[in-house]
């Protein structure tokens, strides 16, 4: 394991730790402290801007923000893991497509963002000072990104008394991704962030955010979960996810449904007869199959088959390499050694184009599998990626 977990909330540890880093850079004590997770999502790849189904856990890492009100009306951030001074922006001042005050650093945009989402939403925000740290892998396709809008959210919903719940955080969060960073993301990271619970998945319904918590003790079945990092830098700003949305919207259009949520498994092969594009064809393939694969894997660990998830997943990433072309070489290597290594399974996590696998092995043959993508990495002169255990963790709270 190369990557250190969040210890456990309530040891003490991180969040004394952010009340002092609040004091150091503000000189006063924070009004609370508050956690929110990166993911990986398990199954139900690119289907959360199709309406569709998606199957996330949230990681032990975390993103953590100590907050406090202030006097005037200004949005101080801080971060730990970023060079710079306190920024300071002008909360009545936040507007998308706004260019940011000389000084003030890019990471500034999910914090303000969120404050501008929630404002817009109506909600009564003041001055407000925040000190954040996280532990969350960025640029890995682990969300780190919706972990800090989902902590600012929670941070804020608590300073300020708004009632918020997790699918509000959530949308709240997407908002700030969409229309102040300026990424088309869908809203399955911030939910992921707002709602999951430890040791669960969360099976959610993307239309309408209702979502159920399937139990997957991975580690209680003799199973382990491998994060692989590819150590590809992955951009969603970069332009093949706005390209598959958009092929996605037209395959819906084509098709004259609202989405491709739906077109079900059994009305797969009557719409691709309608389609004369290939590539929009197997754009739709691969969302239609994809809404499926969620539901045999609900149903499989619902009756407790946890290692037959293992061909699904697999059977997903042959889909987003082949029919969505999101994946990578580097991506496609984990899956095939770790799957060649005995894995149980193994798939890329997150928009593609590089950042994560997960992989499903038998506790057993965690090392060796983890081993066997490391060598067959290097081998191929990939960037070494980083191999770490993880387990499904908790959702957004407060620490204090
Ligand atoms: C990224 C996006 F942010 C999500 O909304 C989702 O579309 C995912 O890629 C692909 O499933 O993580």
């Amino acid at each position: 394991m190369t990557v250190a977990p969040t210890p456990p909330a309530g040891s003490g540890g991180p969040a004394a730790g952010m009340a002092a880093l609040f004091r150091d850079t503000y000189g006063t004590e924070p009004h609370g402290v508050w956690a929110a997770p990166g993911r990986v999502n398990l199954i139900g790849e690119h289907t959360d801007y199709n309406d569709g189904f998606v199957m996330p856990f949230a990681l032990p890492h975390t993103t953590l923000v100590a907050g406090a009100r202030r006097a005037d009306r200004t949005l101080a951030v801080y971060s730990a893991d970023q060079p710079g001074p306190i920024a300071e922006l002008p909360l009545d001042d936040l507007r998308p497509g706004r260019a940011r005050p000389a000084g003030v650093p890019a990471w500034t945009a999910y914090p303000a963002g969120v404050a501008w989402a929630l404002r817009e939403a109506g909600h009564d925000l003041g001055g407000v000072s925040l000190a954040v740290r996280s532990t969350v892998p960025a640029g890995a396709g682990l969300s780190s990104s919706a972990a800090l809008e989902v902590a600012t959210a929670l941070a804020l919903d608590h300073l300020f008394g708004l009632g918020l719940t997790g699918p509000r955080l959530a949308r709240a969060g997407r908002r700030a991704e969409n229309a102040y960073v300026g990424v088309p993301s869908g809203i399955m990271d911030q939910m992921a962030s707002a709602c999951c619970a430890a040791g669960h998945v969360l099976h959610l319904d993307t239309r309408d955010l209702t979502f159920r918590q399937v139990p997957f003790e991975a580690a209680a079945a003799g199973l382990r979960l491998l994060v692989v990092d590819t150590g590809v830098r992955h951009s969603l700003a970069d332009s093949g996810y706005a390209e598959r949305r958009a092929s996605c919207e037209a395959g819906a259009e084509a098709l004259g449904v609202p989405a491709l949520r739906d077109i079900p498994a059994d009305g797969l092969d009557a719409a691709l007869a309608r389609l004369t594009d290939p590539v929009l064809r197997r754009r739709v393939r691969h969302v239609v199959t994809e809404n499926a694969r969620v539901a045999e894997v609900a149903a499989l660990l619902a009756a407790g088959r946890h290692r037959a998830i293992g061909p699904v997943l697999t059977a997903g990433h042959a889909s987003l390499r082949d029919d969505f072309e999101v994946s990578c070489p580097e991506l496609d290597l984990v899956v095939a050694t770790a799957t060649a290594a005995g894995a149980l399974g193994a798939r890329m996590t997150g928009g593609g184009f590089g950042g994560s696998a997960v992989v499903l092995v038998e506790a057993e043959a965690a090392e060796s599998v983890g081993r066997a993508v490391t060598e067959a990495a290097a081998a191929a002169g990939h960037p070494v990626p980083r191999v770490f255990t993880t387990t499904p963790s908790a959702g957004a709270r407060a620490l204090t």
